[in-house]
């Protein structure tokens, strides 16, 4: 398998070398907005430490992240009055990964609404503002 490439995007997003729209950080872990959501609210959810996806991540980084995208479903829930909440979590390019720090999706789901296609739609950064004050609001109350 390859090895963890440091410059990767979300690499940077995490070091501040690039923007995001922060939903949530703790010492282990970090959320923000997708940039290309597949329904509004659709957040990414990674560990700070340098894990490609699940085949290198250390267990309790692991179990982290996953605790931490359970928080950011039930504020999804509240946040945008959803239905349900779909998470997904893909591991190399056979597996659908293509940016390759570990990220768990958590999306807020509407009955009867489809998810957009993957990255078929780029939000505007007003919106993803918006959405991600709701989200923090929802896990701070
Ligand atoms: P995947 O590796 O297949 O789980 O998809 C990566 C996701 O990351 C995809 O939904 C689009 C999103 N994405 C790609 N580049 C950026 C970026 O620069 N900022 C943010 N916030 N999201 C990104």
């Amino acid at each position: 398998m390859p090895t963890y490439d440091p410059n990767n995007i979300f690499a940077k997003i995490l070091r501040g070398e690039l923007p995001c729209h922060k939903v949530y950080e703790d010492d282990k872990a970090f959320a923000f907005l997708d940039i290309m959501p597949r329904a509004p609210g659709h957040t990414l959810v990674l560990p700070k430490a340098p894990a490609r996806n699940i085949l290198d991540i250390a267990p309790d980084d692991l179990a982290h992240v996953i605790k931490v995208a359970q928080k950011i479903a039930q504020a999804g829930i509240r946040a945008f009055g959803a239905d349900g909440v779909t998470v997904q979590q893909f591991n190399e390019g056979a597996g659908g990964q293509v940016v390759f720090h570990l990220h768990v999706h958590v999306i807020p789901r509407k009955e009867g609404l489809p998810l957009k296609p993957p990255a078929s739609f780029k939000e505007e950064p007003d919106m993803l503002k918006e959405h991600a004050a709701k989200l923090a609001a929802a896990l701070s109350g």
